[in-house]
């Protein structure tokens, strides 16, 4: 069994609401009780500006699922829930479902890159993943609290708890 760590992000069609059903679809795939979310953030959108704020949070879990067969499980659910694989990269999206950590493995290929590639530059990765685990450390070795000095919050508003 690994622990993972899955980022949420929507921007699209009701964005709270995208991301309250993901965690509940993110529920059927962890074991009985032993999911745990983060708190949500608003955050001012990365890549094109001229987008809605998205909302980002990240649930923890354990599972028996291999890395690829998670990924699958994860775009399903991005599937179910309208996503469109646009062109346009770094566009706005209806609900985005992100492996960030799968245990300590370092693995790439085509499909899946452990750990997500860009996670260490994303405030809105990094402080709801520390709320979630904050003596985190990645495979790497670097304490996600060193990334936390290094990292500016000033574009993401924690929201209150719903
Ligand atoms: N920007 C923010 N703030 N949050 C996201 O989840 C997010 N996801 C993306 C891009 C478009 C890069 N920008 C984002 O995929």
């Amino acid at each position: 069994m690994s622990r993972v760590f899955i980022a949420l992000g929507a921007n699209l069609n009701q964005p709270l609401a995208q991301i309250k059903a993901a965690q509940a679809a993110l529920t059927k795939l962890a074991h009985p009780n032993q999911i745990v979310h983060s708190p949500l953030y608003q955050s001012q959108p990365m890549g094109p500006a001229d987008q809605p704020c998205f909302i980002n949070g990240v649930s923890m879990f354990d599972t028996e699922l291999s890395p690829l067969a998670l990924l699958d499980a994860l775009q399903a659910i991005e599937q179910q829930q309208g996503r469109v694989r646009k062109v346009e990269r770094w566009g706005p999206r209806t609900l985005d479902l992100d492996m960030l950590l799968y245990g300590d493995i370092i693995y790439e290929d085509e499909r899946l890159t452990l750990p997500h590639y860009d996670m260490k530059q994303r405030a809105f990765v990094l402080y709801p993943l520390a709320d979630l685990a904050p003596d985190l450390v990645l495979p790497c070795g670097t304490p996600l609290a060193q990334l936390l000095l290094s990292c500016q919050a000033d574009d993401i508003t924690q929201l209150p708890s719903q």
